[in-house]
């Protein structure tokens, strides 16, 4: 596959923020964020949402960070680094989803918004109080360029259990009605299919991506390291469709190349990119 136009060594690349969770496990979150746009040829910038306790077997718990000092981290980088796109990941509570949305604002960002709405590990422990899911709709939703949610996560949000192309559809619409410009379904959970069939939608234009479903449980950050993938590409220019084939691509690459680590779920990898 092709990648990104890599910066000539001594030139600032495109940055990214990433307002996300810390993995202990070095797998998910911040972590997986940072290694995708690393390799990508990006800079990433950061805002520490929480700071979570994990290995490979499950998160044991995590800290949140003051949501004052979330937003400070977004208004440093963005008033002296400067950033061409961002994305979100675990926000843990409201004060923090309401910080980052106030603070988007605030700071009048017209740069992509990639959200991706963590709201458990794969483990099923979780990373998103419960009362935060309203403010993720209704304060967040609205000022994302796109939303990136698993089937997991389209049930909590819009009360549809996806289990055909049909109720993909609908979630895509329901989605898409909370306000953001793009909504993209992942199949990847979809158990009923080889292929892993993700559809996106933008009120109008239907667009579907799909590859083959690699097997194997190491697949730790998946989801991560898409959303991060796609940052990266709006940051260079791509258009949402074209962002979100080209992560789908980089994503099914670095699950081809996820390992095994700890005693449970090892994560996707992108080192693939260094040999
Ligand atoms: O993959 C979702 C995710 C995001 N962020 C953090 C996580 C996880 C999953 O465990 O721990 C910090």
């Amino acid at each position: 596959m092709s990648y990104l136009p890599l910066p000539p060594p001594g030139a600032t690349p495109a940055r990214v923020l990433s307002i996300a969770g810390s993995d202990s496990g070095g797998g998910a979150g911040i972590q997986a964020d940072m290694r995708t746009m690393a390799l990508l040829g990006v800079h990433a910038c950061v805002a520490v949402s929480a700071v979570t306790v994990q290995n490979t077997l499950g998160v044991k718990g995590f800290h949140e960070v003051p949501a004052g000092v979330v937003a400070d981290q977004i208004e440093a980088v963005v008033t002296d680094i400067g950033v061409q796109a961002a994305k979100t990941g675990m926000l843990a509570s409201s004060a923090i989803i309401a910080a980052v949305a106030d603070t988007w604002r605030r700071l009048g960002l017209t740069v992509p918004l990639v959200v991706d709405p963590v709201c458990a590990s794969m483990h099923g422990d979780a990373l998103l109080a419960e009362s935060a899911l309203d403010s993720l709709r209704g304060q967040l939703f609205p000022l994302a360029t796109l939303v990136t949610p698993n089937l997991d996560e389209v049930r909590l949000l819009v009360g549809i259990d996806v289990v055909d192309a049909e109720s993909q559809r609908a979630a895509a619409e329901a989605l898409h009605a909370l306000g953001p410009r793009w909504a993209l379904v992942k199949g990847g959970h979809l158990r009923s299919s080889d292929r892993s069939c993700d559809l996106l939608y933008d009120g109008a234009a239907w667009h579907e991506f799909d590859s083959e479903r690699l097997p194997g449980g190491n697949d730790h950050g998946g989801g991560d390291t898409l959303a991060a993938a796609i940052a990266c590409a709006l940051a260079h220019g791509f258009t949402v469709p074209d962002a979100v084939g080209f992560g789908k691509r980089w994503v099914t690459e670095c699950l081809r190349a996820s390992y095994p680590l700890g005693h449970g779920h090892g994560p996707v990898s992108p080192l693939f990119r260094l040999s």
